[in-house]
């Protein structure tokens, strides 16, 4: 099962372990969420959608009337590899499992809007979720976030108007009866519960996007948390169970994904990061989900120091982390120490 962080609201992360498989497990897939769970019948529900100087309803028959697509999409939430940082900081304390993969079927959001044929392309699109609570300073607020007009109209590798997820409908805890699931984007993006979208002329100021989701550092103009940043982890051997090996060929395997499209290169250091070998890489189903890759390493008894370091098209994993204020996009290098008997 996953490693619960908090009930209420319910946050949860999963075992480097359970990231295994092609796709994660629905029960072990990480949950966070910054309010109660909202209570909403699939029956009876309706997405409301405003611009054009029209408001439009639909029901999940309707949106399903209109298209069905499965995409495997991997989420990762911004805080993943928070407690890495130092000094440490506030917030869900994320080690590394704040990930999955998941078949997410539903209408794609590009195809919604060609049916309500909204013309031109809006500055931003808003998405809004039911659920609520107090957030200091703000009172009383929703969970909303926009998108550029351009990432949401996308017709490659767009955002999903998503009811199911592997295979069976939403669950509660992951946005039933209906989310957005944006592919390439920290999942922050991916609003759950969602009950309504604005065609937006102006950009979008909500707590969740100017107060929160920013990358704050020092003497740097504050950036939005976007795209997801490349991620290489091994995952066997399992880096939280036993990290004593028997000498012989060990198999080192694991995955690497990027919201830029495809890791270009995984490299693996066992002595701490002085040198570094590439490891074998097969690319994953889809753009910003897991590549694998393997290294087989010729092992004698003694400590290591184990390094893993992807790439992509903007560069290697920091092998120093990128300290920020709220503890976002941490994808410092993951080290792991094993033992070789
Ligand atoms: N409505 C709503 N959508 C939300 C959130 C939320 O709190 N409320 N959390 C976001 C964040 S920060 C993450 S990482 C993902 C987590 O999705 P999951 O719980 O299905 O893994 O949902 C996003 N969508
Ligand atoms: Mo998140």
């Amino acid at each position: 099962m996953r490693e619960r962080l908090t009930d209420l609201p319910p946050n949860a992360e999963t075992h480097l372990r359970q990231l295994r498989p092609e796709v994660t497990p629905t029960d072990a897939f990480y949950i966070r969420s910054n309010f109660p769970v909202p209570d909403i019948e699939a029956d009876g529900f309706t997405l409301r959608v405003r611009g054009a100087g029209a408001t439009s309803e639909f029901t999940l028959d309707d949106l399903g009337s209109l298209g069905e697509v499965t995409r495997r999409v991997t989420l990762e939430c911004a805080g993943n590899g928070r407690t890495l940082l130092r000094p440490a900081i506030d917030g869900t304390p994320w080690t590394l499992g704040a990930t999955g993969t998941a078949d997410f079927t539903g209408l794609s959001l590009r195809s919604l809007l060609d049916h309500l044929d909204v013309g031109a392309v809006p500055t931003e699109v808003l998405f809004r979720g039911a659920d609520r609570g107090r957030k200091e300073g703000w009172g009383e607020l929703r969970f909303e976030r926009s998108l550029p007009g351009a990432a949401a109209c996308a017709a490659a590798d767009g955002p999903l108007l998503a009811w199911a997820m592997n295979g069976e409908p939403l669950r509660p805890e992951h946005g039933a009866p209906l989310r957005l699931v944006v592919p390439g984007w920290y999942a922050v993006a991916s609003v759950k519960w969602l009950e309504g979208i604005e065609l937006l002329d102006a950009p979008f100021s909500g707590y969740f996007q100017t107060d929160r989701y920013r990358y704050l550092v020092d003497g740097e103009t504050p950036a939005p948390v976007t795209r997801m940043r490349v991620r290489a982890l091994l995952l066997s051997p399992d880096p939280e169970g036993d990290r004593t090996l028997d000498a012989g060929t060990v198999r080192l395997q694991g995955i690497a994904w990027t919201g830029e499209g495809h890791p270009t290169r995984v490299e693996v250091s066992t002595d701490g990061g002085a040198s570094w070998r590439d490891a074998g890489l097969s690319p994953g189903p889809a753009p910003f989900t897991p590549s694998r890759w393997h290294l087989d390493w010729e092992t004698t008894p003694g400590e290591y120091d184990l390094v893993v370091r992807g790439h992509d098209h903007l560069g290697p994993q920091p092998l120093d982390q990128r300290w920020n204020a709220l503890g976002y996009g941490n994808n410092v290098a993951q080290r792991v120490r094993l033992t070789v008997d």
